[in-house]
């Protein structure tokens, strides 16, 4: 059985070599002989280091972040030797290279991990050329700082460039990196807070956006989001500002760029140099003249410009707003690029709700027979119809050639363009084939608009928004498939939850669900339909996929697509590997709240993983994260312990006072979906009023449910047959003032309890409205009314 695997493997691969010369994918030739050794060593070890002026514990690579440029030749055969000097297992992926499938570097499914105190030795034979890059991908590492660059040069130069400069993009923070994501798992609003992006009521009241917030809330959604982490720098080549002024005026540099942040896309402005986009994810494209792109993470660009009579400034702005990083080249007179303004986050809110579609897919579905991967297609995001015709999408966001579209850039100069509506009518227009005028008149236009939207004053919402699309990028042949190859096609939902940070794909995290299976010889395609409100860079490990665009059978090949919000991406790939393969969102907190699957070619395991089950990789998308929050007041206390994966929460909440009254509360609760939840609990009370004296312990079962609108609903009965109902609410109505109200109502009916004085009902109402000030992660100042211990105030710690 295995041999016969293992030979109908080798036969797949010679007949895929033989009959498919695929531009881009090259894993044909694996043959390590007669092949130029280049060996590199890598040393990874913890150590403080102050980038951008923030220090932090980092990990670095030969005592650096970013780590050294790997430099190599098509043809060669790398040879790369990982120490693992730190107190932690780790694992380096080369992203974008072909490359044998145990060499991948994802730990656990494909390769070992690399135990402290050891080396392991990589082995790529090099059948590319352009620029990659190489992270850490356990855990949170690559956070931490374990990145680097990879440059190819091919056999035969095709560009013409006088210089080379790699420039790594990354973000930095000095928290841990498994805080982070347990701050984000915990739902606090700190991180919005502190960069500004948080919209409080006031905010919306004023700016006339109540009704956009009320579809938001009633999708369960604070608002619009576009980064959830805050950063203190964000870094070029490790530095806030990286200068080379040794570039001197005319030189052509071919900049080599590597978003290589862990959660940030940039907006990428270059000052001027006349810069060319030549290259994107390693492959080089039609060049085409770019002054302004977004930048996804894991993606690379490689732009030449030319070096102006002065230094040539390029920013790159996180998306958010809420920070930048710039290089600079060349010495003399300042050509300043533009630090793109903060998104009004209101104004896309309004732009939003206006839209045709309901928000807030949910990121475990429940029901999988039921919710199918369609039914979350046709029940969320935008309302749109895609035709997919050999392998050609057409979607209505894209800025295809049509009366209607001319009107709208038309529109876009005055600042008055409403996309989204204008979208809505675009069915009829133009088909994907491209007549000769047709694209000729697209070239121009791109061309046009480009310069348009960098003079357009303000980059508003729906301007960024035509920045979305991949149509810039066109393959230099084409990239098309033989016709008689069969097409597996696989649709796969982005769906998340804000609130508990689970991420997941067609409301199935990574954890609850199996490898997908594909087949030698066949291509998948794959329609990726985003229904959360932010972007997704995916990624494909040890593939080039086309990302299906306007440009039609020259549709650019890449090894991570962006997918905005509410939109539709169709890839395909020609499945000629053996093994499994990862694909993820590159939004590391995203891919560790479960964002994430495995392809296999169902071949058989490579021995040498014996020991590694894969269910190691797949428990770190399901780890447990506690927190705990204290109300210490004048009035009374109260103290809440939490721990919870994506299924199962262990809770714990008590409350007393300065007279000797108590309860406490235990639980474990169930989630059944994003928001129901079953809990099982012990619940014990003072029950002799201002004394420890006597205490009533009940064993009760509830039911929690977050409801649209965003209340928390919980409703138990114990085990004397007494009902208890309890609703909260959390409200930010000033930039750093949060309202709350809590009510709670327990009823005895008498059931199995005696009641006073032969009362048929017996009900205490508890109710609670309070204020607080958020100062830090992890303080706030509270005051608040309790009906049961009157007014109060004091301090709300986050741990
Ligand atoms: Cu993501």
């Amino acid at each position: 059985m295995k041999i016969t695997n293992i030979i109908s493997t080798i036969l797949l691969l010679f007949l895929t070599s033989v009959t498919v010369a695929q531009v881009g994918t090259n894993g044909d030739n694996r043959k390590e002989e007669g092949r130029p050794l280049k060996e590199y060593n890598l040393t990874l070890e913890q150590k403080k280091m102050t980038l951008g002026g923030v220090t932090a514990n980092g990990m670095t690579i030969n005592g650096s972040i970013p780590g050294p440029t790997l430099e190599f030749n098509e043809g060669d055969l790398a040879l790369i030797n990982v120490t693992n000097k730190m107190d932690v297992e780790t694992s380096v992926h080369w992203h974008g290279l072909i490359l044998p499938n145990f060499y991948d570097g994802v730990p656990y499914l494909t390769t070992p991990p690399i135990e402290p105190g050891t080396t392991f030795q990589y082995r790529i034979p090099i059948n590319q050329s352009g620029t990659y890059w190489y992270h850490s991908h356990t855990m949170l590492q690559e956070q931490n700082g374990v990145y680097g660059s990879i440059v190819i040069q091919p056999k035969e130069k095709t560009l013409d460039y006088d210089k080379d400069l790699v420039v790594v993009l990354s973000d930095w923070t000095n928290e841990k990196p498994m805080n982070v994501l347990r701050n984000l798992k915990r739902s606090n609003e700190w991180y919005q807070v502190k960069k500004g992006t948080a919209v409080p009521l006031s905010r919306t009241i004023k700016e006339a956006a109540l009704g956009a917030q009320f579809k938001f809330w009633r999708d369960r959604m604070e608002g619009a989001d576009i980064a959830d982490i805050y950063y203190p720098a964000f870094l070029s080549n490790g530095k806030r500002v990286a200068e080379y002024p040794e570039f001197k005026a005319e030189e052509k540099v071919r900049l080599r760029f590597i978003n290589a942040s862990a959660s940030t896309y940039y907006w990428m402005d270059f000052g001027g140099g006349n810069p060319m986009l030549v290259s994107s994810d390693g492959i080089d494209v039609q060049p085409v003249s770019k002054s302004r792109f977004l930048f996804g993470i894991a993606e690379t660009y490689d732009v030449i410009v030319t070096i102006p009579e002065g230094i040539l400034e390029i920013t790159a702005t996180a998306q958010d707003g809420s920070g930048n990083t710039s290089i600079r080249l060349g010495s003399g007179k300042l050509y300043p690029a533009t630090v793109i303004d903060r998104p009004d986050k209101v104004e896309m809110m309004k732009q939003m709700a206006k839209m045709d579609m309901k928000m807030g897919a949910p990121a475990m579905v429940g029901n999988q027979k039921k919710k199918t991967p369609e039914f979350l297609m046709q029940k969320y995001g935008m309302k749109m119809k895609m035709d997919i015709k050999d392998g050609q999408m057409k979607m209505n966001d894209n800025m295809s050639m049509d009366e209607d579209s001319m009107k709208m850039q038309m529109d876009m100069k005055e600042n008055k363009m409403n996309f989204n509506s204008t979208m809505e009518i675009k069915k009829d227009s133009m088909p994907m084939s491209q007549t000769e005028t047709s694209s000729k008149m697209k070239g121009h236009m791109n061309h046009d608009m480009s310069k348009m939207q960098k003079d357009t004053a303000v980059f508003d919402y729906s301007t960024r928004k035509t920045y979305f699309n991949y149509d810039f990028l066109k393959a230099k042949e084409s990239t098309t498939y033989k016709a008689d190859i069969p097409v597996n096609d696989i649709m796969l939902n982005l769906t998340g939850n804000m609130q508990r940070y689970v991420w997941s794909l067609n409301g199935v995290p990574l954890s609850e669900t199996d490898k997908i299976k594909i087949k030698g010889g066949e291509v998948t395609r794959i329609t990726l339909n985003n229904i959360t409100m932010m972007h997704h860079p995916m990624h494909l490990h040890g593939h080039y996929f086309r990302v299906i665009n306007e440009n039609g059978e020259r549709s650019p090949l890449k090894h991570t697509v962006n997918v905005p919000p509410m939109q539709k991406v169709v890839i395909e790939f020609y499945n000629e590997e053996y093994g499994d393969w990862f694909f993820h969102c590159h939004v590391l907190y995203h891919m560790m709240g479960g964002m994430a699957r495995v392809f296999s070619y169902d071949t058989p395991r490579d021995e040498r993983m014996a020991e590694f089950p894969v269910q190691k990789l797949i428990d770190e998308t399901d780890h447990y994260y506690s927190w705990g929050a204290a109300r210490i007041g004048s009035n009374f206390n109260e103290l809440f312990l939490m721990s919870s994966n994506i299924r199962n929460e262990f809770g714990l909440r008590a409350e007393f006072d300065y007279n000797q009254n108590a309860e406490i509360e235990v639980n474990y609760n169930r989630y059944l979906n994003d928001w129901l939840r079953v809990y099982a609990g012990v619940n014990t009370e003072t029950s002799t009023p201002d004394s420890y004296d006597t205490f009533n312990t009940v064993g009760l079962v509830g039911v929690k449910y977050f409801t649209p609108y965003r209340f928390n609903v919980d409703v138990s009965m114990d085990h004397q047959l007494r009902p208890r109902i309890r609703l909260d609410r959390e409200l930010l109505i000033f930039p750093r003032i949060f309202l709350e109200g809590e009510y709670e109502y327990r009823a005895d009916f008498g059931w199995v309890n005696e009641l006073d004085s032969n009362k048929s009902y017996q009900g205490e109402p508890q109710w609670l409205v309070g204020l607080s000030y958020i100062l830090s992660r992890n303080f706030s100042i509270q005051g608040n009314y309790n009906n049961k211990y009157g007014w109060g105030g004091g301090l709300l710690a986050r741990f």
